[in-house]
C-alpha cells in the first residue's frame, strides 16, 4: 500500500505516533510518504520511507506565512505523483481540512484517515477560531479514529458527532521499549545515588500538564524518602517550574534534562514515572514507562484509566489530587516488591494491549476498509 502521513513533526505524542506508525508500516513493506514542514524528529531511514518537505513563502502581502495553503499544494504534488492509495492526517486542525481540500484538487480515488490524538478536540478545534473548519473536516473525512474511549465520547459532545469513530489505541515497540540493565546506564550515578529513588516526568510542559503538581508531589515525596526528580522535556511553563523548584527550596533535588531523543535509559533508571495531567487522550509517555517497567501515578482523567490499572500497573487520583498522589508514589517506592510487581504488569499490559504488533494491523485494516468503501 502507499500511504500518505501529515503530521507535525516537532517533539510532542502525534508527530511520535505517527512516525512510529510510518516506521512499521514500512517495516511490512508498506511504502510511507511523510508531508511536513519539517523531517519528523525520529524519522530513522528505510528504503520504503520518504519524506516531502512544505516550504511556505514569505511575501509582503502575507502577514502571516500561508503554511496551510502550501501544505494541501504539497499533499494533492504528492498524491499525484507517488499515486498514494491514502492519505492519513495526524491531529485535526489543520490536517484533517488540508488533506481532504487536497484530495479534491486531483484525478484520483485517493482517500483519507484522519486521526484525532486529544488536544485537537480538547483545546485547539473546540476554540471558536476553528470550531466549524474542525467539525467540517472531521464529519466528512471518510475515516476517523481516536486515541481512546474517552476521546470519541469528548468529540461526540463537543462537536455533536453521530458518525463512526474508530478507536485506536497509541502504542509502543515492547521490543525496543524494554527496561536496560540500569548497571550499563552510564548517566546512572549522575542522576541519582544508589540509596536514592529516581521520579521521571517527561511532557512538553504545557499548562495542561500541570507540571507543578509534579514539582509539589516530588516536594513531599523527597521530604520523607532520599529522592530525586528528572524534568525532562520543554515547554511554555518551564519558568514557572523552575521557579517553584527554587521556592521549595529543592533546587539540589531537582535535574531538568531539556527535551530527550532517546529516553529508554531514562525510564530504565527510574522508579516511577508521573503524570498528573489536566487533560489526556491517552498518554503515550504512560506505555512507555510501563514498557520499561516503571509502575505509573497519573490523574484520572481522559484516556488514562483505559490505560493504567488502578492498583495494578500504579495508581490514579483526582486531577490536582498532589496529597493522594504524593502518598501513593510512597507506597510504592518504600516497597520495592509492589514496585517490581507493578512494572511488571505494566509490561505485561503493555504486551497484550498496546504494542505494534498489535495496534499496527488495526490501522493497515482499517486503511483497507476505507480504501474499499471509497472505491464501491
Ligand atoms: O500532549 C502531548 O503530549 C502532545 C499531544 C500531541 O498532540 O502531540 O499529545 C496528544 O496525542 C498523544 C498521541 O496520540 C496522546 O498520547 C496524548 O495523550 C495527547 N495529549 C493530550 O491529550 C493532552
Amino acid at each position: 500500500m502507499k500511504i500518505g502521513m501529515v503530521c507535525f513533526p516537532s517533539y510532542g505524542g502525534s508527530g511520535v505516533l505517527a512516525t512510529e506508525l510510518g516506521r512499521h508500516l514500512a517495516l511490512r513493506g508498506n511504502q510511507v510518504h511523510f508531508i511536513s514542514y519539517n523531517q519528523p524528529f525520529r524519522l530513522q531511514f528505510h528504503e520504503n520511507i520518504f519524506y516531502h518537505r512544505v516550504t511556505t513563502p514569505h511575501y509582503d502581502l502575507f502577514p502571516f506565512p500561508p503554511y496551510f495553503l502550501a501544505l494541501m499544494n504539497r499533499i494533492a504534488g504528492v498524491v499525484e505523483e507517488q499515486e498514494l492509495d491514502v492519505v492519513h492526517a495526524h491531529y485535526a486542525v489543520p490536517h484533517a481540512l488540508a488533506v481532504q481540500q487536497a484530495l479534491t484538487m486531483v484525478d484520483r480515488p485517493t482517500t483519507q484517515v484522519t486521526t484525532l490524538h486529544g488536544t485537537d478536540i480538547t483545546l485547539v478545534g473546540n476554540h471558536e477560531s476553528f470550531f466549524r473548519t474542525t467539525r467540517h473536516a472531521i464529519q466528512t473525512s471518510p475515516g476517523l479514529t481516536a486515541v481512546s474511549r474517552d476521546l470519541i465520547a469528548r468529540t461526540r459532545e463537543v462537536f455533536n458527532l453521530e458518525r463512526p469513530v474508530r478507536c485506536i489505541y497509541n502504542f509502543v515497540d515492547p521490543g525496543e521499549y524494554r527496561r536496560m540493565d540500569p548497571e550499563t546506564i552510564p548517566c546512572r550515578l549522575r542522576y541519582r545515588s544508589r540509596e536514592e529513588k529516581l521520579i521521571l516526568h517527561i511532557s512538553n510542559f504545557r499548562p495542561v500538564k500541570r507540571v507543578t503538581d509534579v514539582v509539589e508531589i516530588f516536594a513531599r515525596i523527597q521530604e520523607k524518602i532520599p529522592a530525586r526528580l528528572l524534568l525532562v522535556g520543554d515547554g511554555p511553563d518551564r519558568e514557572e517550574v523552575g521557579g517553584l523548584v527554587a521556592e521549595r527550596n529543592i533546587e539540589d533535588r531537582v535535574v531538568f534534562l531539556g527535551a530527550q531523543d532517546n529516553i529508554i535509559p531514562l525510564l530504565s533508571i527510574a522508579d516511577l514515572m508521573l503524570l498528573p495531567s489536566e487533560k489526556e487522550a491517552f498518554g503515550l509517555v504512560n506505555i512507555e514507562a510501563m514498557a520499561c517497567e516503571v509502575p505509573v501515578i497519573a490523574s484520572r482523567t481522559g484516556g488514562i484509566p483505559e490505560v493504567v490499572v488502578h492498583g495494578e500497573t500504579g495508581w490514579l487520583a483526582p486531577v490536582g489530587g498532589v496529597d493522594q498522589m504524593a502518598e501513593r508514589a510512597l507506597e510504592i517506592l518504600k516497597n520495592p516488591d509492589l514496585q517490581q510487581q507493578m512494572g511488571q504488569a505494566g509490561r505485561q499490559r503493555v504486551i497484550e494491549n498496546f504494542s505494534s504488533d498489535k495496534i499496527v494491523p488495526l490501522y493497515l485494516d482499517y486503511y483497507k476498509e476505507i480504501i474499499k468503501g471509497a472505491g464501491s
